[in-house]
């Protein structure tokens, strides 16, 4: 426990405010430990199965919402978040070309999990250097945190009707990450005011129809799981939908009227690696099991491993427009040892079999707009 008797509370705030800034955090908040009706939400949203094969997301009972029972002592936690658009990358116009793959934008560059932890190391470093030891632990999306439901309460914005935590002045597109600590700071105001009204954008731009109600995402539905978190078949309801979405999904934040204030992020760790902003679906499918390890090195892409990579490829190349070099690519992976890849080999196939000229579920769906390229 620190020894916090000397401090001015008030001061030591800011000042961790100030060094967040400083290690490149776009902002800070300080909120409680009391997550009110956030246990309940969660527990409402497992019932309902809703989080599919994600047992890592009923696993840890209370420990997800009761910060102190994951790290006794914990009094505050201290949330900041990070912008991660690349400067110059585009964005929706990748879904109108169906020969491309569509990479979500979080994963272009390096692994956003480490780069944070490091960060957030060092905030502690440099609040240590100030006011002696004192107790944290530092998270990024991997452990049993709600960091949503925390960045809420320590200010950062609302809860979007896309279930996104939505800045008025910055949208959505950062990562969340957080210093559970035993300091007792003051806390911030909670960001009360939803600024969604009337906006129904991302519902109606989901391909899959994953919002089943506001701020309610049924993961099975979402591409973004289906892409990464699910280990087996990609049920075949979602493949037309899923488009040239090849990993993760950013449609219902491409849509919302808050993105056009997206602030490019500065980390040059989050720029583009081998393209991957505007591979085509082929040559990112030709890769062999060596280059997928070697060009994935570092990046989020290396933990769905090459079969899924294949898989979800194949899915892309199934919506791509009939070419001779979409073809040949899946042809080659016809008998490809895993039993997963070749079943999507084999739905791609006939795809081009289908007398009907391809269409590619893309963006603006329906009446839906992208606010940014
Ligand atoms: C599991 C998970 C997923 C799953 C499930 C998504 C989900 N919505 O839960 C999948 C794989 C689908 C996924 C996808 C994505 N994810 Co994700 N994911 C997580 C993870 C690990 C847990 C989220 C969670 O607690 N889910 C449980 C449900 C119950 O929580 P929730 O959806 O946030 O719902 C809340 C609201 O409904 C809210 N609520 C508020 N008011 C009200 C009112 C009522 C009446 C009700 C009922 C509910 C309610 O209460 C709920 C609980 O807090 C977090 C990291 C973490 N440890 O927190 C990252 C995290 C949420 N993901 C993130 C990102 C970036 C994404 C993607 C954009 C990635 C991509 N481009 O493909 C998509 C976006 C999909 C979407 N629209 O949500 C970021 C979000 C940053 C932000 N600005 O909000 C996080 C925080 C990771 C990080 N450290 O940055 N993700
Ligand atoms: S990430 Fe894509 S599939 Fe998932 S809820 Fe958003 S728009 Fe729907
Ligand atoms: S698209 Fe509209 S409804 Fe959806 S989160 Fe953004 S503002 Fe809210």
């Amino acid at each position: 426990m620190a020894d916090t008797s000397s401090l001015d509370p008030t001061a030591l705030s800011r000042h961790i405010k100030e060094l967040a800034r400083e290690l490149g955090f776009s902002a800070c908040g300080i909120t409680g430990v009391d997550l009110g009706q956030h246990e309940a939400y969660l527990e409402a949203w497992l019932k309902a199965g809703h989080h599919g094969e994600m047992d890592y997301m009923q696993k840890h009972g209370t420990k997800r919402t009761r910060p102190a029972e994951l790290v006794p002592e914990t009094l505050r936690v201290i949330s900041v978040r990070m912008d991660y658009l690349p400067p110059e990358v585009e964005s929706a116009k990748l879904l109108g070309q169906p020969e491309k793959a569509y990479v979500s934008r979080y994963a272009l560059g390096r692994d956003y999990h480490k780069l944070i932890r490091k960060r957030l190391d060092q905030l502690a470093k440099r609040i240590q250097r100030a006011i002696g030891p004192f107790g944290y632990r530092a998270f990024v999306d991997s452990a049993p945190v709600m960091e949503r439901a925390l960045a809420q309460r320590a200010g950062h914005g609302w809860f979007g009707k896309n279930a996104m935590i939505i800045n008025p002045k910055s949208g959505s597109l950062f990562f969340l990450g957080e210093l559970y600590t035993d300091l007792p700071l003051p806390v911030d105001e909670p960001f009360e005011r939803e600024h969604c009204g009337s906006c129904n954008q991302c519902k109606i731009a989901c391909p899959t129809g994953a919002i089943v109600d506001d701020k309610i995402i049924d993961a099975r539905r979402c591409i973004s799981y289906l892409t990464i978190e699910l280990h087996g078949a990609i049920p075949h309801e979602f493949r037309k939908p899923m488009g040239n979405r090849v990993f993760g999904c950013d449609d219902c934040q491409l849509v919302c009227p808050f993105t056009r204030f997206t602030k490019r992020s500065a980390e040059t760790d989050f720029s583009p690696r081998h393209a991957l902003d505007r591979a085509d679906l082929v040559t990112l499918f030709n890769w062999s099991e060596a280059e997928f390890l070697e060009n994935t090195a570092g990046s989020p892409i290396r933990r769905i491993g090459y079969a899924r990579w294949l898989r979800n490829l194949a899915v892309g190349l199934g919506n791509a427009p009939t070419s001779s070099a979409v073809l040949s690519a899946l042809n080659a992976r016809r008998a490809y040892p895993s039993a997963l890849v070749r079943e999507h080999v084999a739905w791609a196939l006939e795809q081009h079999q289908a007398p009907e000229p391809h269409t590619i579920a893309r963006l603006p769906m329906a009446t839906a707009q992208a606010t940014i390229d």
